[in-house]
């Protein structure tokens, strides 16, 4: 990985946000330019329905399947054949992320404003929403349940879930996606990928009627529909390749933090690796342990060109306080702490999409098993986005509540306003009753 030395820079207090942000830089992702393939498909998915999501498939996915909506029949045979370690590990995945989601849920709240009159906040799940589990380079079976469970526990009654048609599973998602999927009890899934499966939510394409919002990773193309849909649904977070951050002193072991670094980068060419450290020492340690790691990696040659590519680096800070910044202007996916005292350095932390902390807490554990949710904001989006969870799938609702003694209380104050926005016929509503 190149060098990045920071060490003597020392932005004004009021500016380090946008210094760091800057000086550590990210890999170019043109969402924009990707916009103007997928207006197309977003267009022709609107118009067509289902006939377009499936052509859209056999053009990009290389496979027609026979119908849109994946046969019950199917999911229940992919459980079936789903070996019995894999289904251990997702079920511990999924028990460990529900407990997540069940303390997170937030409580309807009642405010007694004044004698007779409350205001509740009433949460209330979205009504109906749609899943995207992205192909791609791997079939990300653990993203089923980071989508799923949070929508589930939120108590979303309508829940669909889209991933590609794959060619070597005859037009189906991959085998192991649709067993999640029987695990958790999904029925409406979908054989569509990209922008047209988006689409497909957005509209409604077939028997898919449309969801009031979308969630999922994907490559740039579901990013761009994302943004093009947005307005039509809503959407969780654009994502983009894949990073992790590792703070580290000179009592990391280089040998976990190269290990980590490889393996966010094990996802994409595209991935940023990122070390930040104040110990030269240790960053020598980590690049010798990264060759040493890279020699028996299975993914060697797109692990290699995203540690090389220049979203990756060894940043050099003066100490921790420094890293601390520097973490916080580049706003990590995820970001993981390996120094002394690592508690105290995450509490420090106000930009990542996850924090880490300690060195037996790697960012592995979190995509599967940790009971934190591992679709989370990347490409700076950390510093105003949340990562997914039941508060994503929730709405908050006021319901108020007055009686005639406490509208009485409050109503010349209403008159008032009322009178000063030119706006009488609202004060109105409230004299009338004042007047009875
Ligand atoms: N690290 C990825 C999620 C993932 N990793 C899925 C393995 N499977 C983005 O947070
Ligand atoms: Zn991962």
């Amino acid at each position: 990985m190149r060098r990045l030395d920071l060490r003597n820079l020392e932005p004004a207090a009021e500016e380090w946000q946008w210094v760091y942000s800057a000086a550590v830089p990210r890999a170019e992702v043109d969402v924009e330019h990707a916009m103007a393939a997928v207006q197309p498909i977003c267009e022709d998915v609107k118009s067509r329905g289902a006939d377009a999501v499936l052509d859209a498939g056999e053009r990009f996915d290389g496979v027609r399947p026979d119908q849109l909506r994946v046969p019950g029949a199917a999911i229940n045979q992919a459980l079936e054949s789903l070996a019995p370690d894999i289904r251990a590990g997702l079920e511990e995945s999924i028990r460990r992320l529900r407990q997540t989601c069940e303390a997170e849920l937030e409580h309807t709240l009642v405010t007694d404003v004044a004698p007779g009159a409350t205001v509740e906040r009433r949460m209330v799940p979205m009504q109906r929403v749609g899943l995207y589990v992205p192909g791609g380079l791997a079939p990300l079976v653990s993203t089923v349940i980071m989508n799923a469970v949070p929508a589930q526990v939120a108590g979303v009654p309508g829940i669909a879930l889209a991933s590609p048609p794959n060619a070597e599973f005859g037009g189906l998602p991959h085998p192991t996606i649709l067993a999640a999927c029987g695990l958790l009890g999904i029925d409406e899934v979908y054989s569509a990928g990209g922008a047209q499966a988006l689409a497909m939510f957005a509209y409604g394409a077939g028997e898919c009627r449309p969801v009031n919002l979308i969630t999922g990773p994907g490559n740039i193309y579901v990013a761009a529909a994302k943004r093009y849909l947005q307005g039509t649904v809503s959407i969780d977070a654009e994502a983009g390749p894949t990073e992790i951050a590792i703070i580290a002193d000179d009592t990391a072991d280089a040998a976990f933090v190269a290990a980590d670094l490889i393996s966010q980068a094990e996802h994409d060419p595209m991935a940023a690796s990122v070390l930040i450290t104040d110990s030269e020492q240790l960053a020598d340690a980590v690049d010798s342990a990264l060759l040493d790691q890279l020699g028996s990696a299975k993914h060697a040659d797109r692990i290699r060109t995203a540690l090389d590519g220049q979203q990756s680096a060894t940043v050099l800070v003066r100490d921790v306080d420094q890293a601390v910044q520097v973490a916080n202007g580049y706003a990590a996916e995820h970001l993981e702490i390996q120094t002394v005292g690592a508690a105290d350095v995450a509490a420090r932390i106000v930009n990542a999409g996850a924090v880490f902390v300690g060195s037996h807490t790697p960012v592995s554990l979190g995509d599967y098993a940790a009971g934190s949710n591992h679709v989370l904001p990347t490409a700076g989006c950390a510093c105003h986005s949340s990562g997914l969870s039941v508060r994503a799938f929730c709405k908050n609702m006021h319901v108020v509540t007055y009686d005639e003694a406490a509208l009485r209380e409050v109503g010349d104050h209403v008159v008032t306003l009322a009178e000063a926005e030119n706006l009488p016929s609202h004060g109105a509503a409230v004299s009338i009753r004042m007047s009875r």
